[in-house]
């Protein structure tokens, strides 16, 4: 997941050193946020967040502060929200859909809803069954997936 703010303006003109990110489930709250990038001096434009720190389908706030090279931080951005969205044949919600999401609809495959083999993230179509068509998403995102 990627998220950028309108471009840095530091009022004094100094150089931009560092950003800090904070994401959280909860508007207006960062006291326990799911992600903070602490000073960050890499991703000051944007970031993207690790593989498994957001879950899919859910709607998430942020907002960043950046420091200039005297040390100094600006105040908190204004908090903007976003809905992360589940990628169609990502079955083991690590963000990517490669050969490990293939092979789980495989050792699913052909069962029922309930079954012995029944993985309810391998039906990609939630249809109650992991069979072809679940097999053809799976074929058509593969590779797919969040960008690293
Ligand atoms: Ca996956
Ligand atoms: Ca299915």
């Amino acid at each position: 997941m990627q998220v950028k703010p309108s471009p840095f303006s530091d009022p004094d003109e100094e150089s931009h050193a560092a950003s800090q990110w904070h994401i959280t489930a909860t508007p207006g709250d960062y006291s326990s946020p799911v992600f903070d990038s602490g000073r960050d001096t890499e991703n000051m434009e944007g970031i993207t967040t690790p593989p498994g720190i957001l879950n899919d389908s859910t709607t998430y706030y942020w907002r960043v502060r950046h420091r200039d090279n005297h040390g100094a931080w600006s105040e908190w951005s204004v908090e903007t929200s976003f809905t992360t969205m589940r990628l169609p044949a990502d079955v083991n919600r690590d963000g990517q859909m490669d050969a490990a999401d293939l092979a789980a609809v495989a050792a699913a495959f052909n069962s029922p809803a309930g079954g012995p083999n029944w993985n309810e993230d391998a039906d990609l179509n939630d249809d109650g069954i992991v069979d072809i068509f679940d097999l053809v998403l799976m074929g058509r995102n593969f590779g797919g997936g969040q960008e690293k």
